[in-house]
């Protein structure tokens, strides 16, 4: 999953691709590069970071997804807490919802999301953006998270969305230390235990900086990293910044995963290593 962020504040490529002609050339360019699903959003979810009015939300992402709908084949996902932008994402062409607030947020968003029987993503979060990294604290955080997520996934199907339209994402840096993040990553098998397909978005976080020290734009490798370890234990979509570097990474990593089982057999005797 290819992110596009149509915002002047995201954390890592804010401002860089604000306007419908760069967002959707980056959007383009993220599906050539290999991702199967382009996230479109228009509302920053960065700590601190304050909810942008329906309006603006709607004039950021809408033309974006029309303009990839049309050229693109990609699954087009609508990053958005308001069922107001959803609704009509949807209507432009998105095919799937990622909801940070895993439907809280909009008391309309369940009942739209099984309307419309589109795909939805569940996140965890502590708290609300405004103040999630405002000293969280857990007992176990991997427990206490899936129990977030099981609720959250019954709240859904209570509102008449199908089981095999959800997908569940822990919540990487929302509301949760260094610690919390990678006890997360650790444990994940946990995650994918609830039975329904894990989303893991890691991209350029500010844990990734901190093990690094290095600036977003230079988080790409330790992604990678955390890409490779969450599909081997089991995530099955990863919302990334960096397409090719996470597709290179994950193409080297399944060849080893499958090893044996799809006959890859390819002469490299004129390469070394
Ligand atoms: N992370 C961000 C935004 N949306 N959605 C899901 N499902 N999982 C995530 O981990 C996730 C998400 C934050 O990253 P980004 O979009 O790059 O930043 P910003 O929220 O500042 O636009």
């Amino acid at each position: 999953m290819g992110i596009v962020n149509v915002t002047p504040d995201s954390f890592s490529d804010g401002g860089l691709y604000a306007d419908t002609e760069a967002a959707v050339a980056h959007g383009v360019r993220l599906a050539a590069e290999g991702a199967a699903i382009i996230d479109v959003g228009g509302e920053s979810t960065r700590p601190g970071s304050e909810p942008v009015p329906v309006d603006v939300e709607l004039e950021r992402v809408v033309p974006v997804v029309e303009r990839l709908a049309a050229e693109t084949d990609a699954l087009l996902s609508i990053d958005t807490t308001k069922a107001a932008v959803a609704d009509a994402a949807l209507d432009a062409g998105a095919g799937m919802v990622n909801d940070v607030t895993a439907l809280r947020g909009d008391p309309d968003m369940a009942a739209l999301v099984a309307e419309r029987g589109c795909p939805v993503c569940l996140m965890h979060m502590l708290g609300e953006p405004r103040t999630m990294q405002v000293e969280p604290v857990y007992d176990d955080v991997v427990a206490e998270v899936c129990g977030h997520l099981a609720r959250r996934m019954a709240v859904a199907l209570a509102a008449g969305v199908r089981e095999e339209q959800v997908l569940l994402d822990p919540g990487i840096g929302f509301g949760k230390t260094l610690r919390h993040n990678l006890l997360l990553l650790r444990d994940l098998e946990r995650v994918v235990a609830l039975g329904r397909p894990v989303v893991l978005g890691t991209s350029r976080k500010r844990f990734i900086g901190a093990l690094l020290d290095a600036g977003p734009d230079q988080r790409a490798i330790g992604t990678a990293a955390t890409t490779v370890l969450g599909v081997a234990k089991g995530a099955a979509v990863v919302r990334v910044h960096d397409v090719r570097p996470n597709v290179e990474a994950l193409r080297v990593a399944q060849a080893v995963l499958d090893a044996g089982e799809r006959g890859v057999d390819v002469g490299l005797s004129h390469e070394v290593g």
